[in-house]
C-alpha cells in the first residue's frame, strides 16, 4: 500500500552481503553479487531490502566498524555498483533500507584518528576520552575508568599510548564509541545520512540505537558475581537525552520525505519504551526490533550457556509485544538475522530426514510470525530453511564475539569442547554460513574459497531444489508474502491470542472490519488437540482454510481437529 504507512503491509528482505553471493570469485559476497540474485528476491516478493553495512571497512565486525560512511568498501564494489544495484531495486518495485552504524567509528575512521592525536584535538571530544582512574598507571590492570565489560568480552575501554588516557569501545576495540553529547557529532552524522536519502536510499536500519545517549558521568556499574567486570547497560541504554537525539534527528533528516523506512535496533527495550520510539506523534522511528523473545534461551550470565525453550514459550513472549504495542506503535516480526542463530534449528526441528519436521517447523514458525500484527522480517536462507552450521573447531568460526568468548571462556576454566558447545548453539556465525543457491560447488555462493564454510547440508537445502517445488520452504514464504500483499486485515486487523487449552498452540484471531482472519499454529513436535472456548469454535465452524503447511489438509476446515507436531492452518471468515 502507499501513505506514509506503507511499511505495515510490506516485508522486509536482510541481505548480509559477505556471505549472499560472490561475483569475482574472492570468496566474499558483493554488490555486483546481489545484483545476479534479484530474480530471486521478486519472486519472494518482498518490498524491501536492508542490506547489512557496505561502507568502507577494516571488517574487525564484518562491516559493523565503518572507517568512510560515505564510500562503499573495495570488497563490496565501488558506489557504482552501489547505485547500479540501488536503480535495479527500485526498476523491480523494491526498496532498499540501508544499515546505520553511529553508536561507534571505526578506530581507524578519520575522525578517530584525528581525535587520538592529542588531548587538544579539535575532534577529541568526539569520543569518550577519560583518564586512568584514581590516578592509577593507565594500563594496569583494574585501571580503566569504570568496570563495564564490552559486549564482544573483556573491558569496555581501551588504553591510547599516544596521550595516556582510554576510550570506551561497547563492541570491540576497534569500534569507538561516538559521543552524542557533542553537537558536531551529531551534525555529521545528520548530514551524512542526507547524503544517502539524497542518493535514493529509502531509509535505515539504526544499530544499537538506543546505547547513543549515555549517562555523562559513565559512573561504575553493579559488579556481576564473582567477576571485576559489570554490566553497564543501565548508564548507556535509554540515556537521558536517547528521545531527545531520535527526535532531532527525525526533524533534521527524515522531515519533509516520504516514503521511508526507520527501524531502530534497540536490545534491552521494554514495551512501554518501544511504545515511546514508535508512537508515530513523536517523530523517533517507525518500529524497533526488540530483543526478548531472542534472549528467552540465553544463560543467566552469558547467552552462550543456552537452554532449549520449551512449547510455549516464545509464543507467550511474542503475545506480550503483540498486546503491548496494540493501541500505539508497531512491531518489527523477526526471528532471525545476521546475529541470531537459525531459527528451525533453535526454535523448530532442523533434522532433515524421512518423518522429521524440518519443512513444517521451518513453516509453521514462518506462519505465526508473519501473520501478527506488525512488518516481517526475512533474513537470507531462512526462506529456504538455512539450518545452524555444524562447525566443531574453533578454526571454523570468523566472528569476533565468538572467537573472543572462545578465549575468556577457556580462561575462566571451562573445556574447549564446553566452549565450542556453546558457540555451536549460539554463535553469529550460525547465520553468516554462505546462502545455499545450487548443488554446485559452494552452493553456488562463489568459484573461490569461501570465506566461511558452507553448510555441509547443502546438498539438501539450497534455493534451486526448491524453485520449483510448490511444497517446499521456499513456496510456503511466497504465499505467506502473498497473502499479505493480498489481505489488509494482516497488515491492518487487531490481535487476539485465543486460549486453545494447549500452551503449544500458538491460535490467534485477527480482525478488520467483517474480514476476519484464524492462525493456528502447533509449536511442537507432537501431536496436539485444540480446545477452543464454544464461542470461538462456533465463530470458525465453517470457516475457509486459505493456508496450510501440511500438503492435503486444506480440504478439512475443522478448527477442532488434532494438529500433526508443527502443522499451522490459516483460516478466513
Ligand atoms: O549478538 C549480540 C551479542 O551477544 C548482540 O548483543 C549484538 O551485539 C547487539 O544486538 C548489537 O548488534 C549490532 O551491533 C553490533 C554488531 O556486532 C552486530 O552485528 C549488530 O547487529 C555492533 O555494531
Ligand atoms: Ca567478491
Amino acid at each position: 500500500s502507499t501513505g506514509p504507512d506503507w511499511w505495515k503491509s510490506a516485508v522486509v528482505y536482510q541481505i548480509y552481503p559477505r556471505s549472499f553471493q560472490d561475483s569475482n570469485g574472492d570468496g566474499i559476497g558483493d554488490l555486483p553479487g546481489i545484483r545476479q540474485r534479484l530474480d530471486h528476491l521478486e519472486r519472494l516478493g518482498v518490498d524491501v531490502v536492508w542490506l547489512s553495512p557496505i561502507y568502507r571497512s577494516p571488517q574487525a565486525d564484518n562491516g559493523y566498524d565503518i572507517s568512510d560512511y560515505q564510500d562503499i568498501d573495495p570488497v563490496f564494489g565501488t558506489l557504482d555498483d552501489f547505485d547500479a544495484l540501488l536503480a535495479d531495486l527500485h526498476a523491480r518495485g523494491m526498496k532498499l533500507v540501508m544499515d546505520l552504524v553511529v553508536n561507534h567509528t571505526s578506530d581507524e575512521h578519520p575522525w578517530f584518528v584525528e581525535s587520538r592525536s592529542s588531548v587538544d584535538s579539535p575532534k577529541r571530544d568526539w569520543y569518550w576520552w577519560r583518564p586512568a582512574r584514581d590516578g592509577r598507571d593507565p594500563g594496569t590492570p583494574g585501571a580503566e575508568p569504570n568496570n563495564w565489560e564490552s559486549f564482544f568480552s573483556g573491558p569496555a575501554w581501551q588504553l591510547d599510548e599516544a596521550t595516556g588516557e582510554y576510550y570506551l569501545h561497547l563492541f570491540d576495540r576497534k569500534q569507538a564509541d561516538l559521543n552524542w553529547e557533542n553537537p558536531e557529532v551529531r551534525e555529521a552524522v545528520y548530514a551524512m545520512m542526507r547524503w544517502w536519502l539524497d542518493r535514493g536510499v529509502d531509509g535505515f536500519r539504526m544499530d544499537v540505537i538506543n546505547l547513543i545517549s549515555k549517562v555523562p558521568s559513565l559512573p561504575d556499574a553493579e559488579p556481576l558475581p564473582g567477576r571485576a567486570l559489570a554490566n553497564g547497560a543501565p548508564y548507556y541504554t535509554s540515556g537521558p537525552r536517547l528521545h531527545e537525539f531520535l527526535q532531532e534527528m527525525h526533524r533534521e533528516v527524515f522531515a519533509g520525505r516520504d516514503g521511508l523506512l526507520t527501524v531502530g535496533e534497540t536490545p534491552g527495550v521494554t514495551p512501554p519504551e518501544a511504545v515511546l520510539f514508535t508512537d508515530p506523534a513523536r517523530h523517533e522511528v517507525d518500529m524497533v526490533f526488540q530483543f526478548e523473545h531472542v534472549g528467552l534461551d540465553h544463560g543467566p550470565v552469558t547467552k552462550f550457556r543456552s537452554r532449549r525453550l520449551e512449547p510455549g514459550e516464545l509464543a507467550a513472549n511474542l503475545t506480550r509485544w503483540q498486546d503491548a504495542l496494540a493501541e500505539t506503535g508497531w512491531n518489527s516480526l523477526y526471528l532471525e538475522n545476521h546475529d541470531q542463530a537459525r531459527s528451525v534449528t533453535r526454535f523448530g526441528d532442523d533434522r532433515t530426514d524421512h518423518g522429521a519436521h524440518w519443512r513444517t517447523s521451518a513453516t509453521a514458525l514462518a506462519t505465526m510470525l508473519h501473520l501478527q500484527r506488525g512488518t516481517p522480517y526475512v533474513y537470507q536462507g531462512q526462506e529456504i530453511g538455512m539450518t545452524n552450521a555444524p562447525f566443531a573447531l574453533i578454526e571454523d568460526f570468523r566472528d569476533v564475539e565468538s572467537l573472543n568468548f572462545y578465549a575468556a571462556d577457556i580462561e575462566s576454566g571451562s573445556s574447549p569442547a564446553e566452549a565450542l558447545l556453546g558457540l555451536a548453539s549460539m554463535s553469529r556465525d550460525n547465520a553468516r554460513t554462505p546462502v545455499q543457491w545450487d548443488g554446485s560447488e559452494n552452493a553456488g555462493f562463489t568459484t573461490g574459497t569461501p570465506w566461511i564454510a558452507v553448510n555441509p547440508n547443502a546438498d539438501r537445502i539450497t534455493v534451486a531444489a526448491q524453485e520449483d517445488d510448490p511444497h517446499s520452504v521456499l513456496a510456503y514464504y511466497r504465499s505467506l508474502i502473498a497473502l499479505r500483499h493480498a489481505h489488509p486485515v494482516i497488515a491492518d486487523g487487531s490481535f487476539e491470542r485465543l486460549d486453545a487449552g494447549d500452551d503449544a498452540i500458538f491460535a490467534f484471531e485477527r480482525v478488520l472490519g467483517d474480514d476476519r482472519m484464524l492462525v493456528v499454529a502447533n509449536l511442537s513436535s507432537d501431536e496436539r488437540i485444540p480446545r477452543f472456548a464454544s464461542t470461538a469454535f462456533e465463530r470458525w465452524e465453517d470457516a475457509e482454510v486459505l493456508l496450510t503447511n501440511l500438503p492435503g489438509s486444506e480440504g478439512a476446515p475443522d478448527v477442532a481437529a488434532p494438529l500433526a507436531p508443527w502443522e499451522a492452518k490459516v483460516y478466513s471468515a
